[in-house]
């Protein structure tokens, strides 16, 4: 059921860019131009496809709602997943354009942070792949993620411009504007109801970007909301006062969605995120009612047609908003609302860390959201009956299971509560939701808890990403792989054939050389394709233990240079990582990697050795780039932490070998692809649990560890930072007198036994690239299709 492109009409419609743009001809555009001519007339061809009609399918639809949707470039995607790519390719040929060259101007918008919005862009692509109806909903952020450079190797911000008023895949839908209010007070009507009379209105304006399913037929919508001002000469707001008030409570409505929060695993407890926050509630529950009455469907059936699947807590507010809208403007008595609300939500956790548990203040709720938190109360108050029938006179109980307790609203526990499901996203990480973070709501409701293994798009990070790779696996396989991972079990059976294993190492060579290539264009420097490409892409923070990775980096230089003559296997260690702006030791290991790296490339007694390079401004197209030219995946997070981690699962497919720590989705990944073709190393969660309860102390470490105490002496002495001591001093102090929380040094010893290992893997040429090719086929069970399904099987059409 493709559907197709014709040629002549997709000419039409570029010349009708062209022209736009006030030119004479084709010939006249700038390379940037063709990038967004081509895609506004293939935006335009796709929204003339006569849609399918979603006839009466057994399946509830699927309401994603995320702050974040790490999309990528689109325009590579759409042509590929409508299998457009060929046709397009040859129309600009005649053209004299390179395709291929075009795509290289796309912007990359950076809507999210990282794991937790690039897998809400993974799952949107799965479920109109696999015809699970759905919309995803978040913000139209006018900046993103900022952009990285270094400047004396500290990381330097700048806004993310990507243009979105001229992005050539958004579609405004002006229909489907609405109006959202905040502030405020309550009183009572006659009747004694609550009544809110907010203080302003703000207009959530609709922009929808097409996501593609692959090569079926199907496109579903990203909805990102904008905020506007209502119509400022719409005298009965004006002359309300309305329109003055926004003015004067200083909520300019631009503002709102102007900037993406740039925290990951960590909270910002500001008033303008909240307001974002719940800006994307009401404006999405809104929407979803507004296609629920359409339909001609009852208030009350809501939970049996729609699910909103909510992406962390990010949009929990949504919750009391369902709840509003239905006590207060469809006057249903509490229990009718409450039987609605609390089957239509599921909750996915992303995380364990105390730190990155929302908890927001409750004068900021009341004074921004009264009615929301009048509900909010009221919901605390009913919760507490239930559990006062189950843990009666329990005091302890009560205050870890409340929802709004000491001045606080916990909006974890305000999901667990309100949702029919809750689910982790990594099967350790899933019993740890049960055993360590829910324990007593699991006790309640053990049906709501669940595990749904995260997995990635094989469109983008195979087919994509590595066509030469994708290309050898269809003269193997044929192309079914791309909707059905797990058939790369396939590529077992070529395991020990010579040529599939030269032409298979081959192919890893060559994307070495692109990046190297990327590297020595954007940096300067040269890398030895030769050399074990080493990577660790994925924020900057203490948890993923990037400083563990750079004690090892300080202990081959310490090891060169006591042994000139030493034979190792050259390594390049390649980095890709943006800290938070406001997370000061995250920017102070940046810095500390960079003066490393310049030490170390520099020195001519390493040579071709060792080459340290941190690529700036790491993002999906960087990724895209890095990952098919990986020979090792460092997942290295201290066991616990990760909840799951993606760009572990990304790196294997694409023949990477895993050094990890048993910890997120390494411990399925080491299941899937054997413990012969991964390195694991490091504590277990049991055995961090057991060291802490002992108690731990670095410093004991260091005295006992020459070799560790020489490496640190040199981080502290100046050696790489031109004399001056303090230049590590936040990192230092964190590992030593801060008392090592992510037991970076408890791991150093064992992680370099690893590292070792890996080397004498690597000098196995033949046995590494069976490795590497086992990776590649025994990780199927990765694929966002399967966590789609699973999603599909235990949450949102399960039998209730
Ligand atoms: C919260 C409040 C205020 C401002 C920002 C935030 C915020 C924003 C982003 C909190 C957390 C995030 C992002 C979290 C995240 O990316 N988590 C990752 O999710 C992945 C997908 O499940 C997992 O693979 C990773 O293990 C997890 O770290």
């Amino acid at each position: 059921m493709q559907v197709t492109l014709d040629k002549t009409q997709f000419l039409a419609a570029l010349k009708r860019q062209w022209q736009g743009f006030g030119l004479q001809q084709a010939q006249d555009m700038t390379p940037h131009q063709w990038w967004q001519a081509t895609s506004a007339a293939l935006s335009e061809q796709l929204n003339a496809q006569p849609q399918e009609q979603a006839g009466e399918t057994p399946l509830r639809h699927v309401n994603y709602l995320s702050m974040e949707f790490l999309i990528g470039r689109l325009t590579a995607n759409n042509l590929s997943n409508l299998g457009w790519y060929d046709t397009v390719c040859e129309a600009l040929k005649a053209e004299g354009v390179d395709l291929a060259d075009v795509l290289e101007q796309e912007v990359d918008p950076a809507l999210g942070n990282g794991g937790l919005g690039r897998l809400a862009a993974c799952f949107l692509d799965s479920m109109a792949t696999v015809g699970q109806p759905a919309i995803g909903y978040g913000l139209n952020y006018q900046y993103g993620l900022f952009r990285q450079s270094f400047q004396q190797g500290k990381q330097q911000e700048a806004p993310d411009v990507w243009h979105r008023e001229s992005y050539p895949w958004a579609n405004h839908n002006a229909a489907l504007a609405v109006d959202v209010s905040f502030g405020g007070k309550l009183s009572k009507d006659a009747a004694g109801r609550e009544q809110w009379q907010p203080a302003f209105t703000l207009r959530g304006e609709a922009w929808d970007l097409p996501v593609v399913g692959y090569q079926n037929g199907i496109t579903q919508p990203l909805r990102l909301w904008e905020a506007t001002s209502p119509e400022p000469f719409d005298l009965g707001l004006f002359n309300d006062g309305e329109f003055l008030k926004a003015e004067q409570s200083g909520i300019d409505a631009a503002k709102l969605t102007k900037v993406l929060y740039p925290n990951d695993n960590h909270l910002a407890g500001k008033r303008l995120r909240l307001m974002q926050q719940y800006f994307q509630c009401a404006c999405s529950v809104r929407d979803i009612l507004r296609r629920h009455h359409f339909l001609g469907r009852p208030v009350e059936a809501l939970p049996q047609f729609e699910v909103i699947q909510l992406n962390d807590t990010h949009p929990t507010i949504a919750i009391p908003e369902l709840l509003r809208i239905l006590l207060d403007e469809h006057q249903l008595e509490w229990e009718a609302a409450w039987d609605i609300v609390s089957k239509t939500f599921a909750y996915t956790n992303h995380t364990l860390m105390p730190e990155a548990l929302e908890c927001w203040d409750e004068k900021l709720v009341r004074s921004l959201l009264p009615r929301h938190f009048s509900l909010i109360k009221a919901m605390n108050a009913r919760f507490k009956k239930v559990v006062e029938a189950r843990w009666p006179g329990n005091s302890a109980v009560w205050q870890k299971l409340a929802i709004h307790h000491d001045k606080q609203v916990r909006m974890a526990n305000l999901c667990v509560v309100s949702g029919f499901a809750v689910n982790g996203v990594a099967a350790l990480h899933s019993d740890l939701v049960v055993k360590d973070l829910f324990t007593e709501y699991h006790q309640l409701w053990p049906e709501k808890f669940h595990n749904v293994t995260n997995g990635i798009t094989p469109r983008r990070w195979l087919k994509q990403c590595n066509p030469a790779l994708s290309a050898l696996i269809d003269s193997k396989l044929g192309t079914g792989w791309v909707t059905d991972l797990d058939a790369l079990r396939g590529l077992e059976a070529f395991l020990d054939e010579a040529d599939f294993q030269q032409q298979y190492q081959q192919i890893k060579r060559e994307n070495k050389d692109k990046l190297a290539h990327y590297v020595q264009q954007t940096m300067g420097i040269a890398l030895n394709p030769d050399a074990i490409f080493d990577v660790q892409i994925k924020r900057l923070h203490e948890y993923k233990r990037q400083h563990l990775n750079l004690l090892h980096i300080l202990s081959l230089y310490r090891q060169i240079r006591d042994n000139p003559q030493k034979d190792c296997v050259p390594r390049v260690f390649i980095f890709g990582a943006k800290a938070a702006p406001g997370y000061y030791l995250a920017k102070n290991i940046i810095y500390a990697i960079n003066k490393v790296a310049e030490k170390i490339n520099n020195d001519p007694l390493v040579g071709d050795r060792l080459k340290v390079v941190f690529i700036p401004d790491y993002k999906v197209s960087v990724a895209e780039l890095i990952i098919p030219a990986a020979d090792v995946s460092e997942q290295i997070s201290t066991a616990g932490k990760e909840a799951s981690g993606t760009g572990n699962m990304k790196l294997a497919l694409n023949g990477a070998m895993t050094i990890g720590t048993l910890d997120g989705a390494n411990v399925e990944i080491a299941e899937q692809v054997g413990e012969e073709n991964i390195v694991i190393f490091g504590l277990t969660v049991d055995g961090v649990k057991a060291l802490l309860k002992k108690g731990y102390d670095p410093l004991k470490l260091r005295k006992k560890d020459k070799h560790l105490d020489k490496i640190l002496k040199e981080l502290e002495k100046g050696f790489f930072s031109d004399g001056d001591k303090e230049a590590f001093r936040p990192m230092l102090d964190s590992l030593l007198a801060g008392g090592d929380h992510w037991l970076v040094l408890a791991d150093f010893a064992s992680y370099l036994e690893a590292q070792e290992k890996i080397e004498a893997l690597y000098r196995d040429a033949q046995q590494w690239t069976r490795s590497t090719i086992l990776n590649t086929a025994r990780v199927g069970m990765f694929s966002s299709d399967r966590s789609i399904r699973d999603y599909q099987q235990r949450i949102w059409q399960a039998k209730r």
